[in-house]
């Protein structure tokens, strides 16, 4: 990727840290702007109680000067508020007391390969990491890119389609007004209302619900990505970062596993004629690629859905054995949430600006936003019909 970032952190450690390299110089940077992400990410109906606890905001160490980026790597830090509460039990220092190990394994987690993997006697040494809070430092970086992507007109937004078994009706373009104000981030009011009732119900029950998220890029241009290696394929890139957030089973891009069950003869999205174009060049009729063909962008929206499984840390204990004796027991459980789909459609979002920036700086290149713009405007230019000369 062009557009490279690492991060690091604990769910319970001092803090969440990222560095972000790749990003020109000169682009309009702010805390404030990567502290609208990260409220979004906490929020969502079906939260658990560490929400209450943290009030997220990245500090800019680098790579910003009097609110510009310089080029320079840029590192971000979010610090866990919790951690007064977690000194001891995740110090770098050993504390003078022991403090108790995590055995009961959580099915679903990474607790039972990760302790195995890694060798460890104490599923906490897994679980820290493991922990989706380590998503806050991915949306930090989500933020810087979808900052990037403003400069080109690209929109990022996400709607949850379905948690547990209700579904919000299919809707050619969301209220994304609406979507923001809602408390589980759909855009259809009586579906959200019945998402906000399954949600109650497995609480009550102490169980945890799943869902799918849908993320739309409008204004991307024509032809990110390549058809020419399957590595550069971008239908791959993006399917890989959204599969790699917690949770998420399925992901699919425009009508992903319906299209299996469709005609070649409907499926495909027509090429309009010169002179019916409304907005831009080359438009389609359709857009059930999802604003994908063979690995490249085709100028339609990009349309991604990522299926989630309910989380694995349950109110309601589960079944399943412990690390040390390998008896029965009950798994682990300290609190969690119910249901964290609104919260990953805003990762899913955070994971799409990445890569499309990445694939924009790729293409365009560039040291400097002028340079990348200049080089940008200059391509959009060549699109539209070539007369043959
Ligand atoms: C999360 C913080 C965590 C979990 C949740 C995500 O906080 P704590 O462990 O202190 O309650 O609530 O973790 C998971 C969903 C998971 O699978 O581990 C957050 O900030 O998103």
């Amino acid at each position: 990727m062009t557009l490279r970032f690492l991060t690091a952190g604990e769910s319970h450690g001092k803090a969440l840290t990222a560095i972000v390299e790749g990003m020109p110089a000169g682009l309009g940077l702010s805390e404030e702007y990567i502290a609208g992400d990260l409220k979004r990410r906490q929020g969502g109906y079906g939260r658990g109680g560490r929400q209450k606890i943290e009030s997220d905001r990245a500090e800019i160490l680098s790579g910003v000067r009097h609110g510009l980026t310089l080029g320079s790597p840029i590192a971000l830090m979010i610090t866990n508020r919790d951690w007064e509460n977690w000194r001891d039990v995740m110090g770098v220092e050993a504390p003078d007391a022991p403090v108790d190990k995590v055995t009961r394994l959580r099915p679903g987690h990474a607790d039972l390969a990760g302790a195995m993997k890694y060798a460890q006697d104490d599923v906490r040494n897994v679980l820290e990491r493991a922990s989706a809070r380590e998503t806050a430092a991915r949306v930090a970086v989500g933020a810087v890119a979808r900052r990037f992507l403003e400069e080109f007109g690209v929109a990022i937004h996400s709607h949850t389609v379905a948690i547990d078994g209700v579904e919000a009706p299919g809707v050619e373009e969301p209220d994304w007004q609406a979507v923001e104000e809602s408390p589980v981030r759909c855009a259809d009011a009586e579906a959200g209302q019945r998402m906000l009732a399954a949600i109650d119900a497995a609480r009550e029950e102490g169980d945890s619900l799943g869902g799918v998220t849908e993320v739309r890029a409008t204004g991307v241009p024509i032809g990110l990505g390549s058809h020419v290696h399957w590595d550069r394929r971008l239908t791959g890139l993006l399917a890989e970062a959204v599969m790699s957030i917690p949770s998420v089973k399925g992901v699919e891009i425009g009508d992903g596993f319906a299209g299996a069950r469709m005609r070649g003869s409907v499926s495909q999205d027509v090429i309009l004629a010169q002179g019916e174009w409304a907005s831009r060049p080359w438009q389609r009729v359709s857009n059930h690629a999802g604003g994908l063909e063979c690995g490249m962008t085709n100028g339609e929206p990009i349309v991604v859905r990522a299926a989630l499984k309910p989380i694995s840390t349950l109110a309601r204990r589960l079944a399943s054995a412990d690390l040390s004796t390998g008896e029965a027991t009950e798994a682990h459980y300290e609190r969690s949430d119910v249901c964290i789909v609104p919260a990953a459609g805003v990762i899913a979002e955070a994971m799409v600006a990445i890569v499309l920036a990445s694939a924009m700086l790729e293409k365009f290149g560039g040291d400097h936003m002028t340079e990348t713009l200049r080089n940008f405007r200059a391509y959009v230019e060549t699109v539209g019909p070539h007369p043959s000369s």
